[in-house]
């Protein structure tokens, strides 16, 4: 039981700077900006930058004017492997997280103990505002470790004052004991990997919903409204969506409230927000979907600039009830890395995830195979039966049929579904690995 009678609704860890005015923000962040722009400066990558863009920190004076300074990309950080983007000197680094990447060396960031201290108040305010209270125990499936996730939990919730239970990822089976033996409230972990415990959990007989998990804390990849009803049916818990990333500080730039859970607060003390036309470059306006793009505004190792994150969104400045004025993040649902061209239709894993959460008979697991069918790109999808579920041939055949069906009238894309036995599908203890790619082992 908490320790607290707070309520979850309306419990804020820093009250002042979640209720700003637009005013009182836009000052703070155009007086942050400037100090990123001059520190950013003195790293001589980001000076040629700004040098060849023809600009100085002096030229910003508005928050408009960063229109006029170049975008931070993922290479800026691999032409720079592994510290030569850090704007202090490597002794003053407390801490490296980096990125794995499917592609090329890792992504590395570095923290300082003033950005340690800033990363964990923000971490803690995200977990508050997912509806996390002091005195909550929190188990922590996030993975420890060059990740962010696990760490940047970690020192979050101890951070509200919750008793954390640093379980990380993996040995599914313990971690439903240990979520009933230590009664906690909120359960940290990406989504896939919440719903992999949700159905070990099941197997082992436990029922999670009489469980006193309350409030889940799910980020780190794309995921669906679909996913997030299923995961709070079958567990019992409000899901709360968490979003962040390693080269801005890792998790804890956005997280929706508990109160409306319909769009995550970006917290704008800290970070500036801009959503671009992936396609021009330029800004679009408020509400309007495209590319995030971020800069840090109090970062000290590692201050970034107008980084593209490649993930989709759009930004609300509509009020919410919880009383938060920052700007929210409409939910990240793709990555444009992510993007799949099948016959020259757009489409992102969400969108099929979206599709086949929810079909009677159909386990919420499920990978997109590419192949190349001749001088053409093929998809198929192979998704799971729940356990129980009829399973002769004729059954799996006229399931996969329904299935393929079901994407083609919702998406307008015609691919091969593949209806696989219970446990067929692999199984994420972190980020799932949607897409199966096998275009360029067939060429
Ligand atoms: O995933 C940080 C994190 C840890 C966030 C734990 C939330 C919870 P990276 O490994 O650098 O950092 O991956 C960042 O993951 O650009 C998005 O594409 C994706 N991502 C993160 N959170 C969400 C989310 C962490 N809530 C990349 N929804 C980002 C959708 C997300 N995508």
């Amino acid at each position: 039981m908490a320790t607290t009678t707070a309520n979850r609704d309306t419990f804020m860890f820093a009250p002042e700077a979640e209720r700003m005015s637009r005013d009182a923000l836009t000052a703070l962040q155009t007086k942050r900006m400037r100090e990123t722009l001059d520190r950013a400066y003195g790293v001589e990558h980001v000076r040629k930058k700004f040098d060849a863009a023809k600009v100085k920190p002096a030229d910003f004076k508005t928050l408009s004017d960063i229109a006029r300074f170049p975008f931070t990309v993922k290479t800026d950080l691999r032409d720079t492997y592994p510290f030569g983007l850090f704007a202090v000197p490597r002794e003053q680094l407390v801490r490296l997280h980096a990125s794995s990447g499917t592609t090329g060396k890792a992504t590395v960031v570095g923290y300082t103990q003033g950005d340690i201290d800033r990363w964990s108040d923000l971490m803690a305010r995200s977990i508050a505002c997912a509806g996390a209270l002091p005195g909550d125990i929190v188990h922590n499936a996030y993975g420890y470790g060059l990740f962010t996730g696990g760490l940047g939990m970690h020192y979050g919730a101890e951070r509200l004052g919750c008793t954390v239970v640093p379980v990380s990822g993996g040995m599914t089976e313990r971690q439903v004991v240990l979520l009933q033996d230590f009664a906690a409230h909120v359960l940290c972990a990406t989504p896939s990997y919440a719903l992999n415990i949700a159905e070990v959990a099941a197997g082992m007989g436990v029922d999670l919903r009489k469980s006193s998990l309350k409030v889940g804390i799910f980020g780190a990849e794309p995921w669906s409204d679909a996913l997030r009803r299923d995961i709070e049916s079958r567990i019992g818990l409000a899901a709360v969506d968490l979003y962040g990333l390693s080269e801005i500080i890792g998790p804890g730039v956005a997280c929706e409230c508990h109160a409306a859970r319909n769009g995550l607060h970006g917290w704008e003390d800290h970070f500036l927000f801009e959503v671009i036309d992936p396609e021009t470059q330029q800004p679009v306006p408020m509400g309007q979907s495209g590319e995030l793009v971020i800069s840090t505004l109090t970062k000290e190792a590692l201050p970034m600039i107008r980084y593209r994150t490649r993930d989709i969104t759009r930004l609300s400045d509509e009020p919410c009830v919880c009383g938060r004025t920052h700007v929210r993040i409409m939910r990240v649902t793709a990555r444009s890395d992510d993007m799949l061209i099948i016959r020259g239709i757009n489409i992102y894993p969400s969108q099929i995830e979206a599709v086949l959460v929810g079909l009677p008979g159909i386990a919420p697991h499920y990978q997109i195979v590419l192949t190349r069918d001749g001088a053409l790109d093929a998809m198929a999808v192979e998704v799971e039966l729940e356990p129980g579920a009829l399973s002769s041939d004729a059954d799996r055949s006229a399931k996969a049929r329904e299935v393929t069906n079901h994407i083609r009238s919702r998406l307008g894309v015609t691919c091969k579904a593949v209806v696989k036995l219970p446990g067929e599908v692999p199984r994420s203890q972190g980020k799932a690995v949607r897409v199966r790619d096998l275009r360029k082992a067939a060429n």
